[in-house]
């Protein structure tokens, strides 16, 4: 029997009174899969139970953060214990250095970190500060790529504004627009040619070094080294915006796994534990230059919040301490071969991409290595896929523009049983 949903409709309906599309963030209207969103009552390991009572494997992980699984009893208690010592201060608290400086051992770049609220506050706040270091006006981007909602980078963007289809949102301006290059992903050559016309224009590149937001795209060998020589032969700053990839392709991020090292990195998602952070930081030598060390001006008085603060610095060290890494590789590796076969015994054009604990199902016929690609793929039959992978209790991302994602809470009966839902989800597919 179908599982019901009528409590989540009727949530939905009246968010949708009083919240513009019912969502507080596009990425969960379930747009592209068609039906309602579900409503979630609670969570715990690698489970999911909307306010129906249906439970569901997850592979969201609330978009990433949750790589330790839900409710992890030792990041509760952090925040437990944090709470009762007051919730927001507004005055620097220890924990932060703490949070700081584990971020500077971990992520093989960073030297100095500004902690802030969200990922898109991490990316707006590095962009300002590499045209405040260089005086230089443009950004490079990837289409396809996303990196939070700040104007400049609202440009041919991934995620939602794939997902929904809008290349350029309304409200940001063409002056702005006109600063952004959007250049393909993973093409060298189209970066080259781009330095050689604006090369003493750029201030920054920024890149998501192994793609989430259109699923997962690897970089091709060579295209990460190549942004590294390019940028730093004209004298720009390239930043790895790592908030996706930042603890989880690696514990270093993206950055310890293909070894190359950018000026600035972005974090957010896991580096909060679940609760809101984002973190920008780099050489102290560049860092410096944020206000009031520099004058390069960045502020927000919930920055640092204890809370928030708590959760990231248990996930960290727990991360840093129990090595969840190569276990996450090998489930997600028997979950991408899994896909694989489900989708090839049902004789379905696709590929599985995976990096480390993320991955995509693209029903896509061959690899996907930039946003042309990506766009190609049957959305159609995601969409179906999608909800027969609900109504059998498997969670997935609502876009085929989202990766799915593996936590320590899994395990190879939970990554089986997927398996043997997508086996059946692929075969209703098939047949339409
Ligand atoms: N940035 C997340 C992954 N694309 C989605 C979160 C959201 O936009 O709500």
């Amino acid at each position: 029997m179908s599982p019901s949903f009528s409590k989540s409709q009727v949530l939905f309906e009246e968010a949708r009174r009083w919240i513009p599309g019912g969502v507080n963030s596009p990425a969960r209207a379930f747009g592209a899969v068609g039906g309602t969103p579900l409503f979630i009552e609670r969570a715990e390991g690698a489970w999911l139970t909307d306010v129906d009572g249906n439970r569901y494997i997850d592979y969201v992980g609330s978009w990433g953060p949750m790589i330790l699984g839900h409710a992890h009893p030792e990041v509760l208690a952090a925040i437990d214990a944090a709470m009762r010592r007051g919730t927001s201060f507004g005055a620097p608290t220890e924990a932060e250095t703490k949070l700081a400086r584990l971020i500077a051992e971990i992520v093989p770049s960073v030297e100095k970190v500004r902690l802030v609220n969200s990922g898109t506050e991490a990316t707006m706040s590095a962009i300002r500060l590499a045209r405040g270091i260089t005086g230089r006006d443009k950004i490079v981007k990837f289409a396809g790529n996303y990196h939070g909602h700040v104007d400049s980078l609202l440009v041919a963007a991934g995620s939602s504004a794939a997902t929904l289809a809008v290349p350029n949102s309304p409200g940001v301006t063409e002056g702005t627009a006109r600063d952004t290059i959007v250049l393909p992903y993973n093409d060298e050559a189209a970066v080259a040619a781009a330095f050689e016309t604006f090369g003493d224009q750029i201030a920054a590149v920024i890149v998501e070094p192994v793609v989430g937001n259109m699923g997962c795209v690897p970089p091709e060998p060579g295209f990460l080294p190549a942004l590294r020589r390019i940028t730093q032969q004209s004298g720009a700053l390239l930043i790895f915006d790592e908030v996706m990839t930042g603890f989880r392709v690696a514990l270093g991020g993206a950055q310890e796994r293909f070894q190359v090292l950018p000026d600035l990195t972005t974090l957010g998602k896991i580096v909060g534990g679940g609760l809101p952070i984002g973190a920008y930081g780099g050489r102290a030598e560049w860092m410096d230059h944020v206000l009031p060390a520099g004058n390069v001006f960045q502020a927000g008085t919930l920055s640092g919040n204890p809370l928030a603060t708590a959760a990231g610095l248990t996930t960290l060290s727990l991360l840093q301490k129990t090595d969840p890494y190569p276990r996450l590789e090998e489930l997600s590796d028997r979950l991408a071969r899994g896909l694989d076969e489900a989708a090839s015994a049902a004789g379905l054009p696709h590929v599985v991409q995976r990096v480390g604990s993320m991955l995509t199902l693209f029903f896509h016929d061959g690899p996907v290595g930039n946003w042309e690609d990506a766009e190609s793929a049957d959305t159609r039959r995601f969409a179906r896929f999608f909800w027969e992978m609900i109504e059998r209790g498997v969670y997935l991302p609502c876009s085929q523009y989202e990766a799915m994602f593996v936590s320590a809470a899994h395990d190879e009966s939970l990554i089986d049983r997927t398996v043997e839902v997508a086996q059946q989800a692929c075969e209703v597919v098939a047949s339409l």
